[in-house]
């Protein structure tokens, strides 16, 4: 047996020691790490995995530490991965969500990980896929992460989960901004936390008002008041959770091959992006100039330019395989 797979069935065992060296492993992208993923894969898949994000201070570490012990409550096995995307350091954020997590840091059920940028060049959503899944490999019953922020990286990260949590506090539905619209998009569940403070309900109101608006039809997201310093409503805010995770939507769109496709999509993303902003293809030159002349929008340029189209009954996206032609 190689290094590499004593390691693993030790992890496989559930042990400790394994989980943090194997997680070192991956987050460093040494080179145990390619004869980890593969060693793990036909694992993975059981754990479910629920991710915080919000507005920095929000109080998503302490809410996930009382949703911990909630999950505890109910004998239910932990891994929390707290990133932190803005930071290349192990800094005071991350130190502070470490403090957080106290109450558990004797239980050997709860594993706690701080995943930094590190100089991963837009690959922090795939260090902490990674570390997601060794967790999940590990016999984690609920992977928890948690995201700092609401930027692009942030919901990039968040969507790795099958079931995303929003904290929200008092005053969030004040006014709409921009920054919102994302995470309106990706929510599953809302808390709004800090609900000691005033105007609690008027946020649920209007959060409830915006998520009218929203698309979503299959799911109804729940919105759940939480006052994480004392732990009040956060036996809710575990049911919806359980709720949005039974349901069947997570298991849709949500699992260790999710994970890649999302993955993947982004990167293809990024590549095209480069290509299209780069190339001398003279297809590309003249679909630009037809969208600043004002002859074709943007919709149908960028369908020009993928070979991709809507569906405008399904909303689904396909190859266009035969071309009508005409712009
Ligand atoms: N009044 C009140 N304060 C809270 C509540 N939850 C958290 N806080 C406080 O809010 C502050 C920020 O909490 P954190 O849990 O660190 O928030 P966070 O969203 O994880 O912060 P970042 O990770 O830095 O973005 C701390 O001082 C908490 O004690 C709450 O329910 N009510
Ligand atoms: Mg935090």
């Amino acid at each position: 047996m190689t290094d590499v797979n004593s390691w693993v069935s030790r992890l496989f065992s559930g042990e400790r020691a394994a989980l943090g060296r194997i997680i070192t492993w991956v987050e460093n992208d040494t080179r145990q790490a390619p004869e980890v993923v593969s060693a793990i894969h036909e694992r993975l898949g059981n754990a479910r995995i629920v991710g915080f994000t919000g507005s920095p201070g929000a109080g998503k570490s302490t809410l996930v530490n009382a949703y911990v012990a909630e999950l505890r409550k109910r004998d239910l096995t932990v891994g929390v991965v707290a990133v932190d995307p803005s930071s290349p350091f192990t800094g005071g954020a991350i130190l502070g969500d470490r403090i957080r997590m106290a109450d558990h840091v004797n239980d050997p059920d709860v594993f706690v990980r701080s995943v930094a940028a590190r100089g991963h060049l837009g690959g922090l959503s795939l260090t902490t896929s990674r570390v997601i899944d060794v967790m999940d490999a590990s016999g984690k019953d609920v992977v928890i992460v948690e995201t700092v922020g609401t930027g692009q990286s942030e919901l990039e990260i968040a969507q790795i989960a099958d079931t995303k949590v929003v904290v929200c506090t008092p005053g969030f539905g004040d006014e709409i901004q921009a920054e919102k619209a994302g995470i309106l998009e990706i929510a599953d569940v809302f808390a709004v936390n800090k609900s000691d403070l005033p105007h609690a309900d008027r946020t649920v109101t209007q959060l409830s008002r915006m998520l009218e608006l929203a698309r979503h039809k299959e799911w109804r997201i729940p919105i759940v008041k939480t006052t994480a310093v004392t732990s009040e409503g956060v036996a809710e805010l575990a049911t919806a959770i359980d709720a949005h995770a039974e349901s069947g939507l997570a298991a849709k769109r949500g699992g260790p091959l999710a994970r890649t496709r999302k993955l993947l999509a982004t990167r293809a993303g990024a590549l095209l992006e480069r290509w299209i902003e780069t190339t001398d293809d003279e297809e590309v030159d003249q679909i630009c100039r037809a969208v600043t002349a004002g002859t074709l929008d943007f919709a149908h340029a960028a369908e020009k330019v993928t070979g991709c189209r809507t569906d405008r009954e399904s909303n689904r996206v396909k190859p266009s395989a035969a071309e009508t032609g005409g712009s």
